[in-house]
């Protein structure tokens, strides 16, 4: 039932890009703005578990799975037959007009799946940035106050409120301010380039004390933080950040708000990053793996927080879609099934030893960090923790010229990330590890 279409091979049959990526890329210049780009023009017209098959007929290993969204594989049987037949019942309806039971099923999942066994709400959304732009909205209309804190490093998304919460100029925020306002953004723990040795909490109190003093407890509204952080560069606190950030949050009043969109749904080999230290959220933002590929956003979180909107208050067109819920329902399931928390943790073991092994032999790697399938390399200088975004970006186009989708990542462009599918088969996962060990020895 679960047994992808597509051989489970990385098989090249052209120079890449081939002939037909290269003519739709042609296309693609003529017709689509520059300012939406892609890592590497392979032009993809199947694919299935964790295998892309390009125009060309090439098969490609993906280990970015979309940006974390196909954990349950591309094409998974059950995510297609949920959707195609949903689509064949009703594509829309729009939930504010005749609702529908998928949405208010999804709803009942993410309140079971999230952390806490507290009373709790949700409500759908289209896009990660707007989940994120929601939970600051409740926040807001449950405490009344204004100022939303955000971290050092963080990525929330690109509509106008989440560029003011993300952390990195280019190629975000470069030229499309002003931004919201009344939003503050203090450090992050960031262990391999924090002082040696500092602690999660004493990480906490540092971005504690900053809040007290520039924004002041009693007007900040919400603390918006990743858990593990995605874009900004795999970046995993120090123990005892978060449990810290979240006890002087619940002491001040302060909404804390947990952007899981990235880390959740068993990608860190707990069905959220927030398991991992016990941490329970006070809303939590979900998207990306939650519907296997279809446009699925929500906010899930507090009971008394949720209820706090007014009737109306929240909504939009398309949030909460009857297809993309039904995709939601049949992934969640998938991960249950096939329990891909198990899975992840699997993944993370052998790509983990794998990464520090090639850490040993090559001193420009500087840092080995992640958890479960969410791991990466910090590219420097050899000998130092200046940052190379130059190898980082050799080292991933190396990895696409040989059939392999890596990501890069991170503040200074100089983080390889590798997320791949939680379905991917060990043999293939070790032949894309093999491509990507490679392309760090040519770095000498
Ligand atoms: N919060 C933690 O990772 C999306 C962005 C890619 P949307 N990350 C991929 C890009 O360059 O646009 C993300 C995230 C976290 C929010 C978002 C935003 O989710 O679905 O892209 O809006």
């Amino acid at each position: 039932m679960d047994r992808p279409a597509v051989p489970q091979k990385r098989r090249l049959v052209t120079a890449l890009p081939g002939p037909r990526s290269l003519e739709l890329e042609a296309r693609r210049t003529a017709a689509v703005a520059r300012g939406v780009s892609s890592v590497f023009p392979l032009y993809i017209e199947a694919a299935s578990g964790a295998v892309l098959v390009d125009v060309d007929g090439n098969s490609l290993i993906d280990l970015g799975s979309g940006i974390a969204v196909v954990s349950v594989g591309h094409a998974a049987p059950t995510v297609v037959e949920a959707v195609a037949d949903q689509v064949a019942r009703f594509a829309h309806t729009c939930f504010m007009v005749s609702p529908y039971e998928p949405y208010v099923a999804v709803c009942e999942v993410l309140n079971a799946r999230t952390p806490g066994d507290h009373e709790k709400r949700s409500a759908l959304f289209n896009s990660g940035a707007e989940a994120v732009e929601n939970a600051v909205k409740i926040a807001r209309h449950a405490t009344g106050r204004d100022a939303v804190v955000a971290l050092d490093h963080a990525y929330h998304g690109r509509t106008n409120l989440t560029l003011a919460l993300t952390a990195k100029n280019l190629p975000y925020r470069h030229r499309f301010g002003p931004f919201a306002p009344e939003v503050y953004r203090v450090p992050a723990s960031y262990p391999f380039r924090d002082p040696e040795g500092m602690s999660g909490a004493e990480a906490a109190a540092r971005a504690i004390e900053q809040i007290e003093r520039r924004v002041g407890a009693d007007d900040t509204a919400c603390l918006v933080v990743e858990p593990i952080q995605g874009e900004g560069g795999f970046i995993v606190p120090a123990p005892g950040f978060l449990p810290a950030l979240a006890a002087w949050a619940r002491a001040n009043g302060v909404v804390f708000v947990a952007d899981e969109i990235q880390t959740g749904w068993c990608r860190t080999g707990d069905w959220f990053a927030c398991d991992d230290e016990g941490v329970v959220p006070d809303l939590v933002t979900t998207a990306k793996a939650l519907a296997g590929g279809m446009p699925l956003a929500a906010v899930t979180g507090r009971a008394d927080l949720m209820e706090h909107v007014h009737p109306g208050g929240l909504g939009g067109t398309y949030g909460g879609n009857p297809v993309a819920c039904a995709a939601a329902l049949a992934a969640v399931e998938t991960m249950e099934r096939l329990d891909l928390s198990a899975a992840a943790r699997r993944i993370g073991a052998a790509v983990r030893e794998r990464l520090e092994a090639l850490a040993a032999a090559h001193p420009g790697i500087g840092d080995v960090r992640g958890r479960g399938a969410m791991q990466a390399v910090e590219l420097v200088r050899p000998g130092t923790r200046e940052p190379d975004p130059e190898a980082a970006r050799r080292i991933v186009a190396a990895c696409h010229r040989a059939g392999v989708v890596a990501l890069s990542c991170g503040s200074f462009g100089n983080v390889i990330r590798l997320l791949p599918p939680l379905v991917i088969q060990p043999d293939l996962l070790a032949d894309g590890l093999d491509v990507l060990a490679g392309a760090v020895a040519a770095e000498g």
